[in-house]
């Protein structure tokens, strides 16, 4: 079990395994490097057919970075924990820009990370136990790994509802929402696997396996108005009003409204205010600018107090009671937002052009 990623070749097929059972296969560099050891051979490898991301744990596909690893690294080394950052985002936009069907099979928790692993193959399937949630502004970081690029384009505030409150959903909303693909059990996924090494051809057989999920399913159904109402609010302190507003009017919804509020309370004031700026901003970009605008964010939070803070109160000391550098939203002056976004100069990351990613080598 030492390995915490796993690769296999069996005939057109690689597979690659997240084997961190013990801590929900939270993604760590080392995890990280191997993949991107992998893309480029498997792209130039005229055996292979295909590529399949899964989990060993029934529980998890992935439960995020190991962040754990990082805010100890940020105190340390800060350079280093914002290169490992860098690489993150270097390797979703590697995935993304992979070129032959890659294929996640998801049961379990996805979350943060995680998510930056699953969402950029060309399919996603979900098992019945599947759980998506971006939940870093619980911690005092905010949804990266350019995953906002899909948040901001949702409709109906959707992703503005889950980027900021970091609520769970389950396959049948994913599916609604485009984030999977395919609704297949798990018990199938060896199906998928022993098809994908025939070089069977990926669509028929994925869309033979699915089942579309029931409407009943989807956990937020009967909240699409109320949910495009909220969040469409301009400000984080508006969306608060409006859910206040809600939760005490006695209607079918208020008590959801009231539970969201009470979420979104125990969320970093900072990184409420960050998410909300950078998912407007997000509108408009594609991935790789998306991935560009992260690092800025993601190297400002590595060295703030808010995420140290996060990570002990809901990963270390699991007191669920963290201490933020703010006590409201108010109290988040503008220029500490706008601090966030400046540009890095010198250090901004760079990613190649998709046309580059995809040369050939020789
Ligand atoms: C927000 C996060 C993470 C989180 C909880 C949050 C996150 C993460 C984990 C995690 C990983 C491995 C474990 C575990 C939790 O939790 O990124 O228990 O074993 O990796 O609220 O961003």
């Amino acid at each position: 079990m030492d390995n915490p990623l796993i690769l296999e070749k069996h005939g057109a097929l690689a597979e690659i395994t997240l084997n961190r059972p013990q801590v929900l296969n939270a993604l760590n560099d080392q995890m990280r490097e191997k993949i991107m050891a992998t893309l480029p051979e498997l792209s130039s490898d005229p055996e292979n057919y295909a590529l399949i991301l899964r989990s060993n744990n029934p529980r998890a596909f992935c439960a995020g970075g190991d962040v754990r690893e990082l805010t100890d690294m940020a105190r340390q080394d800060p350079d280093r924990a914002a290169r490992s950052v860098g690489y993150e985002y270097l390797m979703n936009w590697t995935l993304e820009c992979f070129s032959k069907p890659t294929v996640s099979l998801i049961d379990g928790m996805v979350m943060g990370s995680g998510v930056g692993i699953a969402l950029y193959g060309t399919h996603r399937v979900a098992g019945a136990g599947f759980k998506f949630a971006m939940p870093e502004t619980a911690i005092g970081l905010f949804p990266d790994v350019g995953v906002c690029a899909k948040l901001a384009k949702m409709p109906g505030q959707m992703g503005y509802y889950l980027g900021l409150t970091g609520r769970a959903i389950g396959r049948a909303t994913a599916y609604r929402l485009g984030l999977v693909t395919h609704c297949i059990d798990a018990e199938q996924f060896s199906q998928i696997t022993s098809g994908l090494e025939d070089a069977d051809t990926v669509d028929p057989l994925l869309d033979d396996l699915h089942r579309g999920p029931a409407r009943d399913d989807e956990e937020l159904a009967g909240k699409i108005a109320l949910i495009e109402d909220v969040f469409g609010h301009a400000t984080v302190t508006e969306m608060f009003d409006a859910l206040e507003r809600q939760g005490a009017s006695g209607n079918a919804q208020a008590d959801w409204c009231a539970e969201v509020l009470r979420d979104l309370r125990t969320r970093s004031p900072l990184s409420l205010l960050v998410t909300l700026r950078h998912l407007n901003a997000c509108r408009d970009r594609q991935l790789r600018d998306v991935l560009i605008h992260d690092y800025r964010l993601a190297v400002r939070f590595l060295q703030d107090d808010d995420l140290q803070e996060g990570v002990r109160a809901v990963l270390i000391d699991k007191d669920g009671a963290p201490k933020w550098r703010h006590s409201s939203l108010s109290d988040v002056q503008p220029f500490e937002v706008d601090d966030y976004f400046k540009s890095l100069g010198a250090d901004e990351l760079e990613l190649p052009e998709r046309s580059k990613m995809q040369e050939i080598k020789v």
